[in-house]
């Protein structure tokens, strides 16, 4: 494949190693040339299970957003800003423990350039293209800030909002230049139409049915559901989106220079449809109880580094769990 990912920096999900062979890894293919043509798009999403578009944003815009962010987590210690705060590099995050997370957490997903890039005009026009009609976007926004040392385990979309219906698109939007070896997403070729996934893990509701991520291991995932991993090394103003059925997760950020990765995930649905009340409407409750989305950390050694909720107390702040067994092993 053609990322620049440095060679000598081994490629990991979960901590596995992953084959960069050309069998088991390949590029995204851009759909740029279908913008304008929601038939082509259609047919195109259902063919790849995934759009993939670069610049369809315009990066200063995607920029203001990046530096919105980045302030923000300097503010709590989790960037240094002894270096370039655009940069990116991971902090101490002392703060983390002390401040209201609830309220950090919702001044992020409400910036004004953040939205300006989730709810934007490029973004909401491919969404209502792909679902032929007017389009809204999930209350909940996902914007991620993923340390060195950290990833995503593999799973779908579908069982964690497919309450209302299940026409729903998800984009992944780097927020600034993000490479594989910087914990760039990466999805399964074909495995929106393994039927293995289908009859069976699609079928569940993540809250009611307890799900995990499906799995860690990116060898062993590809020889169940699908052919090669997709990546690329994505720069500002590029989109990923994908669907419900499309399995995915994230390569680990082995960044050599501890930067940070940011990115965010929205997810788009027809607005005369029923929406899940999950992530919808004024007073969502997400996945039940007094929790944050605050993924990471996992030096904490903290059950919540498997979860990317975080019980917080009635002034937002975070509650650590008792460290389990899994924990320390
Ligand atoms: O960015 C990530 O690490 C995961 C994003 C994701 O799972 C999603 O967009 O559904």
């Amino acid at each position: 494949m053609s990322i620049r990912s440095d060679p000598d920096v081994s490629l990991t999900a979960n901590g596995f190693d992953v084959d960069r062979s050309a069998g088991r890894l390949g590029d995204l293919e851009s759909a740029n040339d279908l913008l304008g043509d929601p038939r082509a798009l259609r047919a195109t999403m259902q063919e790849r299970g995934y759009l993939f578009f670069r610049k369809l944003i315009d990066p200063t815009i995607v920029s203001e957003a990046r530096l919105e962010v980045l302030g923000k987590y300097a503010v709590l210690g989790e960037i240094d800003d002894r270096h370039p705060i655009d940069d990116g590099i991971a902090g101490d995050g002392e703060a983390v423990s002390a401040v209201n997370l609830r309220a950090f957490s919702e001044s992020i997903r409400s910036g004004y350039w953040y939205r300006r890039v989730t709810d934007g005009p490029e973004v909401l026009g491919v969404a209502g293209d792909l679902l032929d009609g007017v389009v809204q976007i999930f209350a909940m926004r996902w914007p991620r800030f993923v340390r060195p040392g950290e990833g995503c385990g593999f799973h779908c979309d579908g069982p964690y909002m497919n309450r209302g219906t299940d026409r729903i698109f998800s984009a992944w939007i780097p927020l600034g230049d993000v490479t594989p070896t910087e914990g760039a997403l990466m999805v399964l070729e074909n495995s929106h139409r393994s039927e293995r996934l289908l009859s069976g893990y699609l079928r569940a509701d993540a809250d009611r049915d307890g799900l995990q991520w499906l799995d860690d291991d990116p060898v062993s995932v590809q020889e169940q559901y699908g052919d090669r991993w997709l990546t690329a090394d994505f720069e500002a103003g590029d989109v990923l989106f994908f669907g419900m059925h499309t399995l995915h997760g994230a390569f680990d950020n082995r960044s050599p220079v501890g930067r940070c990765r940011l990115s965010s995930d929205t997810r788009y649905q027809r607005a005369d449809e029923p929406a899940d009340p999950r992530w919808n409407g004024a007073d969502f409750e997400g996945h039940g109880g007094s929790r944050v989305f605050y993924p990471g950390l996992g030096r904490w050694n903290n059950a919540d580094f498997q979860d990317e909720w975080k019980d917080v107390d009635d002034r937002g702040r975070i509650v650590l769990r008792e460290e389990t067994d899994r924990d320390r092993h």
